[in-house]
């Protein structure tokens, strides 16, 4: 595998709507995100992902863009952008948008002229369909909920959304919409950005013609996975796009992949793949359940241990893959991976270390490095998100009294990472002097930065020295590059593996639960580099981990 100038690095997510306000219109905005890079330089960062500020109804939180080339007012301007880029490129650091283009808005201008003149330049630029014989054109279920199909104004057609209805799919069949992608996508490149995170990427290729799947709910509709399987081609645009772009700025780009197919991975991260990296989903995914989060079954410290080591294991030296806890789509990792009761600091660190330290790109989601948690909601009106109002409905459909179906929203909703970035304990945690669009985690009192930074022992320390380990001379080689080996790999709730380098080689020991657990080094080791107990307990060889204890060795 070639070695390229990010895979040492390390990322951060940031969702600028939550992260900091700056102005006090409860907002978070890119004149925050700039009065924050000191902090994250702090930490160690020298990557950052932002989820989109372009100009947007925010029907999807910004993920359905009115206009590829402007910023939204409530997030500044586009002289605040050039600043943000500037301010980053001082201080060594990267800057990533997101790049949204599976589909638009329906504020869009292509998609208003679409609507005037259905049958003209625009209307190509869109899946629009006539009803025929009073039947949609298929049975997929957007994402969101409900039909894809929605009528298109006071016309006779249907356009197609596989997310909300105000985001109206892209065609990418038709080669002027790649065009105009590429040309945005060139003019980001130009102005300095480094790359892009790539959202919902392997929607853009459609199986067609539109055919129905079978239903796999009451509600009569397929879930759009199943025309996925079917979909052959998604290489050929993302081949296109590859070479008429990202090639030729040596940008990075991270792919928002689900759903790709057996033996793909060389096509899609390879030496010449589609993208530099795509994110392992394989713990976010476990335990779906197609009839919606109600069913979704918890995940076991057994079950993350082997979605991790299989995620590893399949894409071995082929590529790198970009590895998450959490995101702006996801519950908050401590709260979802670890059992319920056993969420504290150790275990928090234990999830950061195990998760950190594999073979990729770590990106930590904003507010991960604090260990944030779920929030608990206490009403459905104090949730925000287009996806969790419509899994309150599936539950509620499914039976699930109000209670019940709250608690499941509690456990899943995007919200729960979209609460306000916790700074300090002052009212709204720090993060806004006026009323924030979603409420703060009551629990900032207990968890901010502030208190943090100035503790040697927090969550937030712990992430520091994790970093730090990545970027040390000595080490580096065997962290980034060094292959992944597991060890003991069927002891019950304990997650350990090599990273094996040129030179060097670490060993990762996590003891998952909160009993002690002994295990038995083949030999001695040389240095222990990393942990999250002030001691270890050892006789000989034998360690004696303590609950949720985690090391890291130099072996
Ligand atoms: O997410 C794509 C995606 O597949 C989602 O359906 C995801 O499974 C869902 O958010 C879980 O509730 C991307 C973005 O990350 C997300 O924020 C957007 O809403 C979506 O695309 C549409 O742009
Ligand atoms: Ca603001």
């Amino acid at each position: 595998m070639q070695k390229k100038w990010w895979q040492e690095k390390t990322a951060y997510q940031i969702y600028p709507k939550s992260f900091y306000d700056s102005n006090g219109d409860g907002i978070g905005d890119i004149q925050g995100i700039i009065s924050k890079l000191d902090y994250l330089q702090d930490l160690g960062v020298d990557i950052i992902w932002l989820s989109p500020i372009y100009s947007s109804p925010l029907a999807d939180q910004g993920y359905d863009i009115s206009d590829y080339y402007n910023i939204d007012p409530r997030f500044g301007t586009m002289e605040d952008m050039d600043e943000l880029l500037m301010e980053a490129k001082k201080r060594g650091m990267y800057i990533l948008m997101d790049l949204v283009v599976n589909h638009c808005s329906d504020e869009h201008e292509w998609f208003k002229m679409a609507m005037k003149d259905p049958e003209g330049k625009y209307g190509k630029y869109f899946y629009l369909e006539d009803k025929k014989d009073g039947e949609l054109p298929c049975n997929w279920r957007s994402y969101f909920g409900g039909s894809c199909w929605e009528p298109l104004s006071d016309t006779d057609k249907l356009y197609l959304h596989v997310f909300h209805k105000k985001q109206p799919d892209l065609n990418w069949e038709n080669p002027e919409v790649r065009e105009e992608v590429y040309k945005n996508i060139n003019w980001w490149l130009e102005k300095g950005l480094s790359g892009f995170r790539i959202d919902a990427i392997i929607n853009i290729k459609k199986a067609l013609p539109f055919k129905n799947y079978e239903p796999d709910r009451a509600d009569g509709l397929s879930n759009i996975a199943h025309m996925l399987e079917e979909a052959e081609g998604v290489g050929e645009f993302l081949g296109e796009m590859r070479d008429r772009t990202f090639k030729k700025y040596d940008a990075f780009t991270v792919g928002e992949v689900f759903n790709d197919k057996e033996g793909e991975l060389p096509d899609f991260i390879g030496d010449n793949g589609y993208f530099s990296s795509m994110f392992d989903f394989n713990e976010t995914i476990f335990g779906q359940n197609e009839k919606g989060w109600y069913a979704h079954t918890q995940i076991t410290p057994n079950d993350y241990k082997k979605c991790c080591f299989d995620a590893q294991k399949r894409v071995g030296d082929i590529g790198y893959l970009s590895n998450i806890i959490e995101n702006h789509d996801e519950p908050r990792g401590v709260s979802h991976y670890l059992p319920e009761g056993e969420v504290c600091d150790a275990s928090k660190k234990l999830l950061g270390a195990v998760n950190f330290m594999l073979r990729g790109l770590p990106f930590i989601y904003q507010g991960q490095e604090l260990g944030m948690e779920n929030m608990e909601f206490t009403s459905i009106d104090e949730v925000d998100d287009i996806s969790s109002l419509e899994e309150y409905r599936v539950a509620i459909d499914a039976g699930l009294t109000e209670a019940e179906a709250l608690k499941v929203i509690s456990k899943f909703s995007r919200d729960n990472a979209r609460t306000p970035m916790q700074w300090d304990d002052s009212e709204n945690a720090g993060f806004t002097t006026g009323t924030p669009w979603l409420a703060a985690n009551p629990n900032y009192s207990r968890i901010n930065a502030k208190s943090q930074i100035e503790n040697s022992d927090s969550v937030f320390s712990f992430y520091k020295q994790l970093i730090a380990l990545r970027k040390n001379p000595v080490y580096q080689e065997a962290v980034v590059y060094g292959e992944f080996i597991p060890e003991w790999e069927d002891q019950n709730n304990l997650m350990a593996y090599y990273r094996k380098g040129q030179e060097k080689t670490l060993m990762v020991v996590a003891n998952f639960q909160m009993d002690g657990q002994t295990v038995t080094l083949p030999s001695s080791y040389k240095k222990l580099l990393i942990n999250n107990y002030t001691d270890l307990a050892q006789d000989g060889n034998d360690l004696q981990l303590k609950g949720y204890q985690v090391i890291i060795l130099e072996i």
